[in-house]
């Protein structure tokens, strides 16, 4: 059986040329953000890849294809298209061989970035251990990619829906570097600290470059995670967002969402409850983060001599 892989071309170019490209994931386009916003986002990501010298690769499956890097109608088409599957390492096999439509989460995005040779990923904000995993056990599939595939993914840390020392403390673990950016303490996603430290701090992409050339000297498997905390003027308190992430909660659990259901259900609420601001101070780390990611690609992309 072949791998039913498609490259668009820009993305194939890149890699002939050996240059910088960055993985973008799609979950955040169909289950992360509303219509028309979420495909104006994706197009200014992009665009922002590409301002920093490298290509980026959009990646869902498609007419059961995978695709690592989608046209402008593609994007569109993902974006519009009701009923894609939410896609992490469970069933990302099951939506190809069956021809599906299906978005990927950080998880299956590390996957198939790994399989078209990309190091280098950009997103939000990573899964995590969810408030009540002690009952629920709800714990994102992307701590346990982070720990099995070697890519770099730079995300703006964990958000406050989820039990951010829980998720530090799996992610310890499982033995994923948790690298803050240019800071000491964990940023946590709309805002720029936790009250945690993280285990690593780095303050280039160069450093952050070296150190994932290294994992792969010393054999480890698994890639890294790079919290990179939102631009300041875009950050959201996190008094002011707390009472709203537990009425949201607790709406979820009064619900009975479960499974895939929650992160996409909790992000919708909070995008109601804040007035869309969530929306916008998604938007603002997401770029950010593409900045960061196309540094870290450059970087990985110069010929040798960084020993
Ligand atoms: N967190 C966000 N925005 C997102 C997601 C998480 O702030 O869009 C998406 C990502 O695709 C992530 C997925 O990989 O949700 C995690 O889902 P789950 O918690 O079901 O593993
Ligand atoms: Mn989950």
């Amino acid at each position: 059986m072949n791998l039913p892989m498609d490259f668009s071309a820009d993305v194939a170019a890149a890699r002939a040329a050996g240059s910088a490209i960055v993985a973008l994931e799609s979950t955040i386009i169909t289950h992360g953000m509303p219509y028309p916003q979420n495909v104006e986002t994706a197009q200014l990501v992009e665009r922002e890849v590409r301002t920093h010298g490298a290509t980026p690769a959009t990646i869902a499956v498609m007419n059961g294809r995978l695709k690592i890097g989608l046209s402008d109608a593609e994007l569109e088409d993902l974006a519009q298209a009701s009923q894609v599957a939410k896609l992490s390492r469970a069933d990302i096999a099951a939506c190809i061989a069956h021809g599906g439509i299906g978005a990927t989460t950080v998880a299956a995005t590390m996957i198939a970035a790994n399989l078209a040779g990309i190091s280098v990923f950009a997103t939000g904000g990573i899964g995590g251990v969810h408030k009540g995993a002690e009952t629920s056990f709800d714990i994102s599939a992307d701590l346990g990619e982070l720990a099995r595939t070697p890519v770099t993914v730079v995300a703006a840390g964990a958000k406050a829906i989820l039990d951010v020392p829980k998720t530090l403390e799996v992610l310890e673990t499982q033995g994923v570097p948790v690298i803050a950016f240019g800071q000491d303490d964990f940023p946590a996603f709309w805002s720029r600290t936790s009250g945690l430290m993280a285990p690593l701090r780095m303050d280039s992409a160069a450093e952050i470059a070296n150190a994932h050339l290294m994992r792969g000297v010393l054999g480890l498997s698994g890639g890294q995670l790079v919290a990179n905390p939102i631009p300041k003027a875009s950050e959201i308190s996190a008094q002011s967002l707390a009472p709203l992430i537990a009425q949201a909660t607790q709406e979820a659990a009064e619900q009975g969402v479960s499974g895939k259901g929650v992160t996409p259900f909790l992000l919708q609420r909070l995008f109601e409850l804040t007035d869309g601001a969530s929306l916008t101070a998604n938007i603002a780390l997401v770029l950010n983060n593409a900045r960061l990611a196309s540094e870290i690609a450059c970087c990985l992309a110069k010929p040798a001599g960084n020993d």
